[in-house]
């Protein structure tokens, strides 16, 4: 364990928080079924409801694999802190490896995009996700679970965001399963 916050912040008051899924280097599919099946396991931590799996085009410089991403809804009594310390320990269980760039191929990456509706930019996590509006391979999963959440930063719900979003394209559903992992358009 790190050092962070425990699991029972001072009001001991629960929060939905929303986290992003990537992954795109192993067994991409494994990885992300075992990020939930992390947090599903962690005191202080209830997975809500979990998006569609899409798989999504690279954003960023380096050549690398197209991304399964994936947006879970989580209730939790972690602190802001300590929630992203499970993260990385859950990143770090799963294999991932930080290369000396940013954006580069990973097993998994989960990143905190929203905390209720807190705002905090501080070193080492800013929340919401200061990338989040930009990138259709998070608005997208988003959408599945909450349309009508308001950015506390932007003021635009996360439909607005994803309406004008570069390249939504690049993002389609993906079946997972055993007999089933052909890529499909999101609005079939
Ligand atoms: N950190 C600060 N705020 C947060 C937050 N809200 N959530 C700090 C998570 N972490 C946060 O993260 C570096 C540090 O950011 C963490 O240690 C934490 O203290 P990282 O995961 O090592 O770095 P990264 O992921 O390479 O950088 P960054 O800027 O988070 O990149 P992104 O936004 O994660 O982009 N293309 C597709 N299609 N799908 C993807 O999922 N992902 C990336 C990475 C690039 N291209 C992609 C995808
Ligand atoms: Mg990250």
């Amino acid at each position: 364990m790190t050092g962070a916050p425990g699991p029972h912040p001072p009001q001991g008051r629960a929060v939905d928080a929303y986290v992003a899924l990537g992954s795109n280097l192993g067994d991409r599919e494994a990885h992300l079924a075992a990020a939930i099946e992390a947090l599903r396991a962690r005191p202080g931590v209830r997975v809500t409801s979990v998006s569609k799996v899409y798989q999504t085009a690279p954003v960023g410089p380096p050549p690398q694999g197209p991304y399964l991403n994936a947006v879970a809804r989580l209730r939790t009594q972690l602190a802001p802190r300590a929630l992203l310390a499970c993260l990385l320990e859950i990143e770090a269980a799963e294999g991932r490896v930080r290369e000396a760039g940013r954006w580069s191929a990973r097993t998994l990456d989960l990143d905190l995009l929203f905390y209720g509706s807190l705002t905090l930019d501080e070193p080492g996590l800013c929340v919401p996700h200061p990338h989040l509006h930009e990138r259709a391979f998070v608005l997208v999963p988003l959408c599945d679970l909450a349309p009508r959440l308001v950015h506390p930063r932007l003021g635009k719900t996360v439909a607005e965001l994803a309406q004008k979003v570069r390249d939504p394209g690049a993002v389609v559903a993906f079946q997972i399963g055993p007999r089933a992992r052909t890529p499909q358009k999101a609005n079939e």
